[in-house]
């Protein structure tokens, strides 16, 4: 039995579906409560972050930790080049996108103006008990703006990243949406630049796409990401590239207590 704990909407853990996916390995999800799921995560991997993955004995935590651990012990559809150079360079950019997901994250919290939206998405995958999930939601606005650091200088900062990145993508693939980061073939560089953008993005059948309700300001600016190469290098990966032929069992969805 192999399971996910995460959160649907996390970038994250979407990176780690595309793993398992591109691996055509079975799995259910375990969805945790925010907040809450750190009673599981420290027991389970001893860490406060999801994903984390149960494959069996073995418990890993951290996205590219698990990346790492799946093409190891499932070498299928490999995600890694046999040429050693272009190994190297995969897991730079993989470590290197995995850190701008910080950014893409904070930037994105601090635009939302409708957080109903939003907390719709989070949470709507748990059912209600007594009316808990909903005095939660306060409860979490204030704890994600906490705990991401989303202030508005570093929002701006953050706006600065993910436009750096962005412009990577498009000087490594020469502004082609067509091309791959490293060599002819989709590696772990391009699943953690695909999944950690695509909150920006919001391609067909993520999480993010059904979020609504940025000012115009912001709305403007996406747009014009969208129009770019690498806006288009997103859409385009997830078109070709995002395999989901896996079975994801979802389990019950949890109570929270
Ligand atoms: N480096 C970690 C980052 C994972 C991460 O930041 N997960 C967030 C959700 S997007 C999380 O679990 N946040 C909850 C917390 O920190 O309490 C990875 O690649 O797995």
């Amino acid at each position: 039995m192999r399971t996910l704990y995460q959160f649907p909407i996390s970038h994250y853990c979407e990176k780690t579906r595309w793993h398992l996916e591109h691996k055509g390995l079975d799995y259910r999800v375990d969805n945790l409560f925010p907040g809450l799921h750190r009673l599981k995560s420290q027991r389970l991997a001893g860490i406060a972050t999801l994903p984390i993955l149960q494959d069996g004995e073995r418990t890993i935590g951290d996205s590219t930790a698990i990346a790492l651990y799946l093409e190891e012990h499932y070498p299928e559809h490999a995600l890694l080049p046999n040429d050693a150079e272009q190994r190297r360079q995969v897991l730079e950019l993989e470590e290197g996108f995995d850190r701008l997901g910080v950014h893409v994250r904070r930037w994105l919290y601090g635009q939302i103006r409708q957080w109903d939206s939003v907390m719709h998405a989070m949470l709507k995958v748990y059912r209600p008990l007594l009316g808990l999930r909903d005095l939660m939601k306060p409860v979490l606005i204030n704890g994600v703006q906490k705990l991401y650091g989303v202030t508005p200088e570093r929002v701006a900062k953050s706006q600065a990243e993910l436009l750096a990145g962005l412009d990577l993508i498009e000087r490594l693939t020469d502004g082609d949406p067509a091309r791959y980061l490293v060599g002819e073939r989709l590696s772990l560089a391009d699943v953690a630049a695909a999944a950690l953008f695509a909150p920006l993005f919001t391609p067909a059948g993520t999480p993010w796409a059904d979020i609504a309700g940025h000012d115009t300001e912001t709305q403007a600016l996406l747009d014009q990401l969208h129009a770019r190469p690498a806006g288009q290098w997103v859409l385009q990966r997830y078109a070709q590239d995002r395999r989901r032929d896996a079975q994801q069992n979802n389990g019950k969805a949890p109570v929270i207590a």
